[in-house]
């Protein structure tokens, strides 16, 4: 089993991703068949998707062939069974604090021996997939059971002040793949908010991203950020970071409907 965000962090490419916080698979799909995205984040921590809609999401994100990443609202062993029963190909935990609760979130990630993820979905097998890219073909339980703990991708929110100071503990844990900057959480959490200052980032917050990706380089581990445009999004791929968020529906939504209605009504 491979999925595609892990075969482009493998490239050393820059892999792009979109941000998928209204519920729907409609909307997932629409998404995904966007060309040249690789992963979609399916928000269940600040969108509007249910359990339920989590299944649709990631079921209609990886038969496109794009890899359905789940953002679980904390990083309880219980939500990351969820996500990774319905077959995601990777989560995204966010808040993290410490370098122990990194620990347990490789552990709730991965079947025995190296942790103590149960085994029983049969619906996590059909979203892998088996062969080329985009190639999504059910796996069998054993290949399931074998090939799970090398093959999701597991990404923790390097977003808090206390992670920031344990980010090289963080970064040597093993089964924890990407360490993935939320800029607006870990602006509010070391005092410098870019949201009181029109999106602007502080020195401060710019210095603590740069010390976040290269504790993952160093540590041989792959680094994230979200960003809202694509813009943004060319300019920390071109930093070096692997894993970039390109854009999110609402705000698309908004814009359009915003850019739109404006010229409608210009007089
Ligand atoms: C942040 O910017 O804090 C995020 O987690 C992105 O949603």
């Amino acid at each position: 089993a491979a999925n595609r965000l892990q075969q482009a962090l493998k490239s050393g490419k820059a892999s792009f991703g979109g941000w998928q916080g209204l519920p729907g698979s409609n909307v997932s799909r629409v998404i995904a068949r966007t060309p040249n995205l690789d992963w979609v984040c399916i928000d269940c921590e600040h969108g509007n998707i249910s359990d339920d809609g989590m299944h649709e999401a990631v079921a209609a994100v990886a038969a496109c062939g794009v890899s359905p990443i789940v953002r679980v609202p904390e990083g309880q062993h219980w939500m990351i069974k969820r996500a990774l029963d319905a077959g995601a190909h990777g989560i995204i935990v966010p808040l993290l604090q410490t370098a122990e609760d990194a620990k347990n979130i490789a552990k709730y990630s991965k079947f025995p021996p190296a942790g103590n993820r149960g085994l029983g979905s049969a619906l996590s097998m059909e979203k892998f997939i088996s062969g080329k890219t985009g190639d999504v073909k059910e796996v069998s339980m054993a290949d399931y059971y074998s090939n799970a703990n090398t093959s999701t991708v597991i990404c923790v929110q390097i977003e808090t002040a206390s992670a920031l100071e344990q980010v090289k503990d963080i970064a040597a844990v093993e089964g924890i793949d990407v360490l993935f900057i939320g800029p607006t959480d870990l602006g509010n959490s070391i005092g410098h908010p870019s949201v009181l200052s029109g999106g602007k980032m502080a020195p401060e917050l710019e210095e603590a991203i740069e010390t976040i990706r290269k504790a993952a380089k160093d540590a041989g581990k792959s680094s994230g950020i979200y960003m809202g445009t694509g813009e943004q999004a060319k300019k920390y791929a071109d930093m070096g970071f692997n894993m970039v968020n390109a854009a999110n529906d609402i705000a698309v939504l908004k814009k359009y409907f915003g850019d739109h209605i404006a010229a409608a009504t210009a007089s």
